[in-house]
């Protein structure tokens, strides 16, 4: 019976608190007896310990016992058991023993640590002060004008309201209105450190199309001519900071892949947790064995109380009974994939962005794992691909705001398209997304990651921009009352699988049975 041995030894490790190595569960299923060998390995494991280790269970395991086929045993196929590491190789592996254990504890086997840059947590400083702002928005303008400034030969705003009419002229700055004028055109504000000035498109310019995509906030060069008393000036190139078109991906050197995904809403009536546990218990099959990362971008549990009358659709009211249940369907997950996870807007974080990683209570509630928790947005370099982790509050505006056909839910990809050419995960200010001034403004995006991950607004979507691999994640909880009554049809249990060799994806669906 595929995967049957496999999952219920997960499922009972899970249970009892027990996370364990995908080389563990593989020894236990290919044991004669799996139950005996599980009791004893549980037995040999010290009281502190929360992972159950492949060295450990070879440890109690009589390794010249003729074990039947672990791997055929573990991926419940017939196919030519491969020499993966994880399977006939193990308990004969010649080397024999234990994997020696590095100093911090890992062992050869475990995936390199991811590092993380950008990450808030315990780095806030921000008060929420009026002086905040105009620091975070200074911020802002000076590192996204940087970008800008190769491309134009801009002045202060100040300096162009000096400048007689008819002259040409080039202004970088935040946008800070765009209305239409009587008779149709664009008039759009642009705002530096030293004032703002008046811009007009014309609607009858190509470049008028591209009016359509701007966001209250965002940073951008224009570059026309004055008009005849000076006072506005007439655009005829609009430039975004955006990334290059010769942008280059970093890959991995060795065929390793990661998982991405997002949303999982524990907690909620709706979440769904037996495709879960098809998604966990592939995880553990020969097949998922290249499957070293999983990346998950927010909306770890349903919460409490962030829309109106969830509590309706709530199936554990307490949060921190929503992270303990959370924390037994990560055990499900192999012990020896490296987790990366940032909160959402349904997680007990702050809700402003930069939001921090879970706080101590909540980390020593997911601690089985051992997932490394950082803020959103963060980014996350594995095997030298950096990844942009953001949840994706962000997207909900960037769709209202922007023609269907530039950003829908349908296609959420071409938001998060939006978002990498403004270089900004949240533009606009003040809507949907709330801000929190800090130091600097974390949400811009300085260096071009080399993939982008997405969730929130619970649809697949997956494209290339300018190279840049972008994905949105989909999630783990079927349609909401709320998501019916405004007909959105969210796209569940699906797993997003990167090739970081190459950045080639391919997507698992976990709605059936294998
Ligand atoms: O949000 C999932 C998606 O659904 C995201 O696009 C926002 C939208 N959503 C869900 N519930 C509501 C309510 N009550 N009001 C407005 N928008 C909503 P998530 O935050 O991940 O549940
Ligand atoms: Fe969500
Ligand atoms: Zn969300």
């Amino acid at each position: 019976m595929p995967l049957e041995t496999p999952r219920r030894i997960v499922t009972e490790l899970a249970s009892r608190g027990y996370n364990a190595e995908r080389e563990a569960v593989t020894l236990l299923a290919g044991a004669p007896d799996s139950q005996r060998a599980l009791e004893a390995a549980l037995d040999s494991v010290p009281d502190d310990a929360l992972k159950l280790s492949a060295a450990h269970v070879r440890a109690t395991l009589d390794t010249r016992a003729p074990a039947s086929d672990p791997a055929e045993a573990a991926t419940g196929t017939t196919d030519p058991p491969v020499s993966t590491g994880n399977g006939t190789a193990a308990p004969s592996n010649g080397a024999g023993g234990a994997p020696v254990e590095t100093r911090d504890g890992r062992t050869p086997q475990d995936p390199p640590p991811a590092v993380i840059a950008g990450d808030i947590t315990g780095a806030s400083t921000g008060t929420g002060e009026y002086d905040d702002f105009v620091r975070v928005f200074r911020d802002r303008y000076e590192r996204l004008s940087k970008l800008l400034r190769g491309r134009v030969n801009h002045r202060p705003t100040t300096a162009v309201s000096a400048m007689p009419g008819g002259e040409d002229a080039a202004v970088i700055g935040m946008v800070s209105d765009v209305r239409s004028t009587a008779s149709g055109h664009w008039l759009v504000e642009l705002e530096d450190t030293n004032g703002v000035f008046p811009c007009l498109v014309m609607k009858d310019k190509p470049i008028a199309d591209l009016v359509g995509e701007l966001l209250l906030d965002e940073v951008v060069a224009v570059e026309g001519a004055l008009s005849g008393d000076g006072n506005i000036l007439f655009v005829d190139s609009l430039y975004f900071p955006d990334v290059p078109r010769t942008h280059r991906p970093n890959t991995a050197d060795r065929h390793v892949q990661a998982a991405l995904i997002s949303d999982v809403h524990v907690g909620s009536q709706e979440f769904m947790g037996e495709a879960w546990s098809r998604f966990a218990d592939w995880l553990h099959t020969a097949e998922a064995d290249p499957v070293e990362y999983l990346l998950i971008a927010g909306d770890m549990v349903e919460g409490v109380g962030v829309y109106p009358n969830q509590d309706e659709e709530l199936d554990v009211v307490d949060i921190y009974e929503q992270y303990e249940r959370f924390s037994e369907y990560l055990k499900e997950v192999p012990g020896d994939m490296e987790i990366v996870m940032i909160p959402g807007n349904h997680d007990a974080v702050r809700l402003a962005e930069p939001q921090p990683g879970f706080d101590e209570e909540l980390r020593s509630i997911m601690s089985a794992h051992d997932a490394r928790i950082t803020g959103n947005p963060s980014t996350v370099t594995i095997e030298g691909v950096s990844v942009l982790m953001y949840h994706g509050v962000s997207l909900d505006e960037v769709i209202a705001e922007l023609p269907e056909e530039k950003a829908s839910y349908d296609e959420p990809h071409l938001a998060m398209y939006q978002l990498l050419k403004k270089r900004h995960v949240a533009p606009q200010y003040g809507g949907h997304t709330r801000l929190a001034p800090e130091e600097k403004d974390y949400l811009v995006i300085d260096d071009v990651p080399d993939i982008f991950h997405t969730g929130h607004v619970h649809k697949l979507g997956y494209g290339k921009y300018h190279n840049v691999l972008a994905i949105n994640s989909g999630c783990w909880q079927s349609q909401t009352d709320f998501q019916k009554s405004v007909n959105i049809n969210p796209d569940c249990a699906y797993a997003p699988i990167v090739d970081l060799d190459t950045l080639n994806l391919t997507i698992r669906d976990f709605n059936s049975s294998f």
